[in-house]
């Protein structure tokens, strides 16, 4: 409870912040684009990252409160990336029980209002493959209603939620985001590398973009190029980072 109070408080007071973490274009050797997550830059404690306060706040107000935050920065953000001619892409998380609420409709589209149809484009909703198994029928709505608005789906932690092959080709997402405990340790666990290449082959099949994350070699980055992966994400290229410094990391990049 008190963690709670703290939360709404931080947030009222403007002590949440979002940092970027790059994703690389394996094709074009390119910044596609960044993942957005959430630190909290408290006063006493430093900067604290999701762990210390986002289980708190699931199945409470503050979901919504934190996720409508986050949707607004990353809106925010991606207008600005235009006005300077940046081609970026922005990924954001959203909790499960905001994601599944009735309210979300109208949070994604009120965020999004105005906004031309070429920045929508480059907004991307990350959603746990378990909460996109969740509750069918209101995932299939608000997916559907987020594909309208011309925003893209990506199923995070893909490979950690035994959705069935049937489901997930009905599931309006481009994107699929190979858990990081697959890669991580693929080079070295044989079961963990089948794993990778069953999900290679699933999302060629699928015509979805494949994005692997918690890349932390070379060697790793090099077979996940050599099977077809198309974007690559992890602390061998970057941490996650505060805004001005993703955007010189990116901008060095090459
Ligand atoms: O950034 P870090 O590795 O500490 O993130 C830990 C977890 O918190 C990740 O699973 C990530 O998806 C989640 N997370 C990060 N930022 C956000 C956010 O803005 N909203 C939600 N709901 N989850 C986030
Ligand atoms: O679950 P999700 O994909 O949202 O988790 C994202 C989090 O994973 C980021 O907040 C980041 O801190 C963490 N992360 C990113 N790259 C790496 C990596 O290469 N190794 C590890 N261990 N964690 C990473
Ligand atoms: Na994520
Ligand atoms: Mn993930």
């Amino acid at each position: 409870i008190r963690v709670l109070d703290q939360v709404g408080s931080a947030l009222r007071e403007q002590q949440m912040e979002l940092y970027y973490q790059p994703k690389i274009c394996f094709r074009n050797r390119t910044v596609n684009g960044f993942e957005a997550l959430i630190r909290w830059n408290h006063p006493k404690e430093g900067i604290l990252g999701p762990g210390h306060f986002l289980e708190h706040i699931e199945y409470t107000e503050y979901a919504r409160t934190l996720g409508n935050f986050v949707i607004r920065e990353a809106v925010k953000q991606l207008v600005e990336f235009a006005r300077q001619d940046l081609p970026y892409t922005l990924s954001i998380n959203l909790s499960p029980s905001h994601f599944l609420s009735q309210q979300f409709r109208d949070d994604i589209s009120g965020a999004l209002e105005g906004c031309p149809r070429d920045i929508r484009a480059k907004l991307i909703l990350e959603i746990l493959e378990t909460t996109a198994m969740d509750d069918t029928e209101t995932v299939l709505q608000n997916l559907k209603a987020c594909r309208e608005l011309g925003v893209d789906i990506s199923l995070d932690d893909f490979g950690t939620g035994y959705s069935s092959l049937d489901y997930f080709r009905r599931l309006p997402a481009q994107e699929i985001k190979i858990d990081r405990s697959f890669v991580m340790d693929m080079l070295n666990d044989a079961d963990d590398s089948m794993i990778v290449s069953a999900i290679v082959s699933l999302s060629k099949s699928f015509k979805r973009r494949l994005v692997a994350e918690g890349i932390e070699s070379a060697d790793v980055e090099r077979k996940l190029i050599e099977l077809g992966c198309d974007i690559g994400q992890g602390f061998f290229y970057s941490k996650p980072l505060p805004l001005p410094e993703a955007v010189s990391w990116a901008s060095a990049y090459q």
